[in-house]
């Protein structure tokens, strides 16, 4: 495999792998804006970043189970109305580092930073279906389980050497609502999309896990069931405890989907800090769209809490469910408390849907190290 072509990327980020490259931010990083800068998203890679020489001449060839398949170059993704659609992405495997710590997991060792909220610019895949008569919000009884499968370029080890694919239903692919782009625009910058995020064309499927938005896209199939790609199947889905790599049974899981957690970012995991007011801040996350109710925050290791003040854009208030805010985004939350000794910070938030996150990692340990939704919890020495 070829790293030579691998873009340059920022030198605070910190790095989990050089090849394939996998980084992400100082954690500070993420509640320093809203919109999370493409230089400071994290980086999560398979393979190489391909290369593609002349952006006029990439076309995606859409096939499978439609009448008359169609080659899509970009001038014909460009024609169709443009969205912009902030989305928050985050690894499933984000806060897998502290989920080793209860017991051996197998996977990147991602700290709390593998996740950014991006404006992301381009066409609605529900548009682009419609090129090849697949109408909107195709439905369960016309079309089945039928999935729309995103195929890239890169060549995966884990694929033996074939390209990352994914694949979501239908019935969300046409679904207007669901908002899932092929976006060609990150951030406002004019049809540019950086190397490491995709360029020219990506996926962006919003309130999901990020392991189904394909970058670099190649191929979109219509296909009679979901995907049986190695990250489908044998890669991001949740087991219980019980479940080792002696007994695993992969049939027995659906790919998993959503995530939901908050994580205080603006102290690291052990901080000394000066007695007195101390800012807390940090970001929260559900999934499938739905909002962030509340957060709490405790200064006393989870003994009492107090609620957070939550925002997305600045100096508009945030209401969950309410038409001015991201559906798709995180909300940042921010407390000052007095803090006069050493103790634990901890937070956690409570979705629109009443979901909560759990206490301990202990409970939710799994084999692949994902969706470590507990309590954050960070500790503070106040030296005098
Ligand atoms: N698409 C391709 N082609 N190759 C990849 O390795 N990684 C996936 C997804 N799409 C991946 C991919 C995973 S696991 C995640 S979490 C996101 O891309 C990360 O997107 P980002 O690197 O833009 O943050
Ligand atoms: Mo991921």
């Amino acid at each position: 495999s070829d790293y030579s072509q691998d873009p340059p990327r920022h030198p605070s980020l910190l790095i989990n792998a050089k090849q394939p490259f996998n980084a992400e931010p100082p954690r500070s990083a993420l509640v320093a804006s809203y919109v999370t800068p493409s230089h400071f998203f994290y980086k999560r890679n398979h393979a190489p970043i391909p290369i593609v020489q002349d952006i006029h001449r990439y076309s995606v060839f859409l096939s499978g189970l439609v009448e008359c398949p169609k080659q899509l170059f970009m001038k014909d993704i460009w024609k169709l109305p443009k969205y912009n659609v902030t989305a928050t992405l985050q690894c499933a495997g984000n806060r897998r580092t502290a989920m080793s710590k209860t017991k051996v997991v197998k996977g990147v060792g991602w700290d709390v930073s593998a996740i950014g909220n991006a404006i992301w610019g381009g066409a609605k895949l529900s548009d682009v279906l419609e090129l090849v008569g697949i109408p909107k919000l195709a439905s369960v009884t016309q079309f089945g389980g039928r999935h729309v499968e995103f195929v890239s370029v890169d060549k995966c080890k884990e694929e033996n050497g074939g390209p990352y694919k994914a694949s979501i239903p239908l019935s969300q692919a046409t679904n207007p609502q669901a908002d899932v782009l092929l976006a060609y625009e990150m951030n406002g910058e004019v049809n540019e999309i950086d190397l490491d995020h995709g360029y020219p064309l990506r996926v962006v499927v919003p309130g999901v896990i990020g392991a189904r938005s394909v970058k670099w896209l190649e191929d979109l199939n219509i296909i009679a069931e979901e995907c049986q790609g190695f990250f489908m199947q044998k890669d991001y889905k949740m087991f219980p405890p019980s479940v080792n790599w002696d007994n695993i049974n992969w049939l027995t899981r659906r790919p998993q989907w959503i995530s939901q957690f908050s994580v205080i970012c603006s102290l690291e995991d052990v901080s000394t800090i000066k007695p007195g007011k101390i800012k807390i801040s940090g970001y929260a996350v559900s999934g499938g769209g739905r909002g962030i109710e509340r957060v709490d925050v405790s200064v006393d290791g989870g003994k009492t809490w107090m609620e957070a003040s939550r925002f997305q854009k600045s100096g508009v208030p945030y209401m969950s469910e309410h038409s001015s805010s991201d559906k798709w985004a995180w909300v940042l939350f921010e407390v000052t408390a007095d803090i006069l000794h050493s103790t634990e910070i901890v937070a956690k938030a409570v979705d629109s849907a009443a979901n909560v996150q759990p206490e301990k990692v202990e409970d939710i340990w799994n084999l692949r190290g994902i969706l470590n939704t507990s309590w954050h919890r960070v500790k503070v020495q106040a030296s005098h």
